[in-house]
């Protein structure tokens, strides 16, 4: 599965290209088809209302959700159905690179059509930021930006290609960080193209 050394974008940020071989990418592929099927996804607002270009969902005991009131993790979809639980094959990746003992109880899952983006953020809004936040991509590529733990500070830039797993740790876990586009047509992984994102948490 592992079959290099991770990249250390800055220390705590490492990414692990290739990760994932092709078959397990599909397994996961097949895996997320049937939690988008219990829990469809939805383009989530902001809180001044603005559609994001990213559509998401969730599994896990919280998923997040955006909309007019704010952003925040919440128990059940905006449809009101509970979240499917998280694949199996998602908790076996958390085990072998999170290097916690604890479980994710949140797997954010990310659609990335040829024109959505995601701008720098951090993401704080866990309780425990000891606890590492760890990424799966699949499909095509994505320029991923990532600075410092301020606002408007030198950025790095690199590439997250399918299969590849990067994890946030450490003084890297309250950097900001996003995506400026995704390479239409990179990666055949998915039929009508596109990239997945699953970002997984431990919330409270
Ligand atoms: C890169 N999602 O949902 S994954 C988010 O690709 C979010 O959809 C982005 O930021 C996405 O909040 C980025 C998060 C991530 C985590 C750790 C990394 C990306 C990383 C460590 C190193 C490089
Ligand atoms: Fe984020």
């Amino acid at each position: 599965m592992m079959d290099r050394d991770p990249i250390e974008l800055r220390p705590g940020a490492r990414v692990w290209h290739g990760f994932i071989d092709r078959k397990g990418q599909e397994a996961l592929v097949d895996d997320i088809r049937r939690v988008v099927a219990a829990a469809p996804l939805f383009r989530p607002v902001t809180a001044r209302g603005r559609p994001m270009s990213v559509r998401m969902t969730s599994a896990g005991v919280y998923g997040w959700v955006s909309d007019r009131s704010g952003y925040r993790y919440e128990t059940r979809h905006p449809e009101g159905m509970a979240w499917p639980a998280i694949p199996d094959r998602v908790l076996g990746i958390w085990r072998a690179v999170s290097g916690v003992e604890r479980a994710p109880q949140c797997c954010l899952v990310n659609f990335y059509d040829a024109g959505a983006k995601m701008g720098l953020h951090q993401d704080r809004d866990e309780a425990d930021f000891a606890m590492p936040v760890v990424s799966i991509s699949l499909g095509d590529d994505a320029l991923f930006r990532i600075g410092g733990t301020e606002r408007g500070g030198a950025t790095k830039s690199v590439w997250l290609g399918s299969g590849d797993v990067a994890v946030l740790s450490g003084e890297a876990r309250l950097a900001y960080h996003g995506i400026d586009r995704i390479r239409p047509g990179s990666s055949t992984l998915l039929p009508r193209g596109g990239r997945i994102n699953l970002t997984l948490r431990v919330v409270d």
